[in-house]
C-alpha cells in the first residue's frame, strides 16, 4: 500500500492534479463525513433507523510509506452516527484503544461491527506482538461503545479487513483477506509465514489468491468452521488469475444481499477500483461484474453498502482534506442498480462524466 509502488490510478492522477493546484470542493461527488479527526474504511450498518459508521481512525505517524502499508499506525476506533445522510455526523469517544487489547501491538486497521441479542460486536485486525496480523472481537451493549476485547484474536484468523455479513436465516458469515501489507499470501499453507519480502504470490498466470470466508459461532466470537476461500471467477467460469489487477481481490471484503443475490465487492489495490462479483450462496462461487467506484484520490479504496430509507449507499473514503494517503475520509454517496441487477459505475469526480454502466 504505497505511493511508490503505484505507476498509475488515483496518486499519478492526484500528481497530476498536483501541477495545476488542488482540485476545487466542488469537483468531488461527495464531501467528507467529519472534519475533526481523519477517517478511513467506513462499514456502515442501520441498527434503529439511525446510521452507525465504523471507520479507521487515520492518524499522522512518523513512519515513512512503503508497500506493506507501515504508514497506517492507527491505534483507535471512534465511531460515527447520523441520523440521515446529508444530516449531522456524531464522532463518538473513544471505542476501543490499541493499548485495552491484550495480543495486539499495532496498526489497528479496517474494522467491522454486528449486532445479535442486544449485544454490538466490534471486528478489527491488528498486529500482534510478532508482527502478525490477526483479527480481533469486541464487545459493547451500545453501538457507539466503549468496547471490551476478548483477551485473544478469534482463533484461526489471519490477516485483515473483516467484514460481517448476517442472512436472511440468521447466519452470520465473516469475510476477510488482504494482500500485499495486509499478510493475506503469508497465510496460504495454513501457518503464518513471517518472511516479510512477499508482498503477493508473484503467480500471475495462476488464480489470484483468494479473499476467505468463515460461518460464525452463535455467539459471534469464533469462527464455527476453517475459513474457506472464495472463488471470484470470469464470466466463462473461469478463475481470475493473479496477474489480472484491474479485476482480481486485493483487500477490503463487503458482502451485501439485493434481490435474493449476493454481491461480494472489494478493492483491486494497486489499480484502486472498487469491484464486484455476484453468486447465490454466501460462500459463492462469485462471478465478476464490473466496478462500483473508480479510483478516488488517494492509493487506498475501501468501502461499505448499506440500505437506508428505501435508497442504496456506498460509504466510502478519499484523501481530499490533506492530500495524504495516510490521512483519509470517509464519504457516502448514492448507489444506483440497473434493471438486471448490475451497478451502476460511480465516478468520483464530477468532472469526469463517464459513469453509469456498470459494464467494465
Ligand atoms: O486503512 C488501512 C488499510 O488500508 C485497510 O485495512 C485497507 O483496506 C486499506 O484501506
Amino acid at each position: 500500500m504505497s505511493t511508490l509502488a503505484a505507476g498509475c490510478g488515483p496518486q499519478a492522477n492526484a500528481d497530476a492534479e498536483s501541477d495545476k493546484g488542488p482540485r476545487p470542493a466542488s469537483d468531488y461527488l461527495s464531501q467528507p463525513l467529519v472534519k475533526d479527526i481523519y477517517t478511513a474504511d467506513p462499514s456502515a450498518h442501520v441498527w434503529n433507523g439511525k446510521i452507525y459508521v465504523y471507520p479507521s481512525h487515520d492518524i499522522d505517524g512518523p513512519t515513512p510509506e512503503d508497500d506493506l502499508g507501515s504508514h497506517f499506525e492507527m491505534r483507535d476506533y471512534h465511531i460515527l452516527s447520523m441520523d440521515k445522510i446529508g444530516g449531522p455526523v456524531t464522532v463518538g469517544p473513544v471505542a476501543l484503544d490499541v493499548s485495552a487489547v491484550p495480543w495486539a501491538e499495532k496498526q489497528m486497521w479496517a474494522p467491522d461491527a454486528a449486532f445479535k441479542n442486544g449485544t454490538y460486536y466490534l471486528y478489527f485486525p491488528a498486529k500482534d506482538h510478532q508482527g502478525a496480523f490477526r483479527i480481533g472481537v469486541a464487545t459493547s451493549k451500545n453501538p457507539m461503545g466503549p468496547f471490551k476485547a476478548q483477551p485473544k484474536p478469534i482463533d484461526g484468523s489471519y490477516s485483515i479487513d473483516p467484514a460481517v455479513f448476517t442472512d436472511d436465516d440468521g447466519a452470520s458469515y465473516m469475510y476477510f483477506g488482504g494482500i500485499w501489507g495486509g499478510q493475506l499470501q503469508r497465510n496460504v499453507n495454513g501457518s503464518y509465514d513471517p518472511d516479510g519480502s512477499k508482498t503477493d504470490l508473484k503467480q500471475d498466470d495462476k488464480p489470484a489468491i483468494a479473499p476467505r470466508v468463515a460461518k460464525m459461532t452463535g455467539d459471534m466470537l469464533e469462527f464455527s468452521e476453517k475459513p474457506r476461500p472464495i472463488q471470484i471467477l470470469d464470466k466463462s467460469g473461469n478463475p481470475i488469475l493473479g496477474g489480472d489487477h484491474d479485476r482480481r481481490f486485493f483487500e477490503a471484503s463487503w458482502m451485501h444481499k439485493y434481490k435474493g443475490k449476493y454481491y461480494f465487492s472489494y478493492s483491486t489495490g494497486d489499480t484502486h477500483y472498487l469491484a464486484y462479483a455476484t453468486g447465490d450462496s454466501p460462500y459463492g462461487p462469485f462471478v465478476y461484474q464490473g466496478r462500483i467506484l473508480e479510483p478516488v484520490e488517494g492509493w487506498t479504496t475501501h468501502h461499505s453498502i448499506v440500505e437506508w430509507n428505501g435508497k442504496w449507499w456506498i460509504f466510502y473514503a478519499d484523501s481530499q482534506l490533506s492530500g495524504q494517503t495516510r490521512l483519509r475520509n470517509v464519504k457516502v454517496t448514492e448507489l444506483h442498480y440497473n434493471p438486471d441487477g448490475t451497478i451502476q459505475t460511480i465516478n468520483p469526480f464530477k468532472s469526469d462524466s463517464k459513469s453509469g454502466t456498470g459494464s467494465h
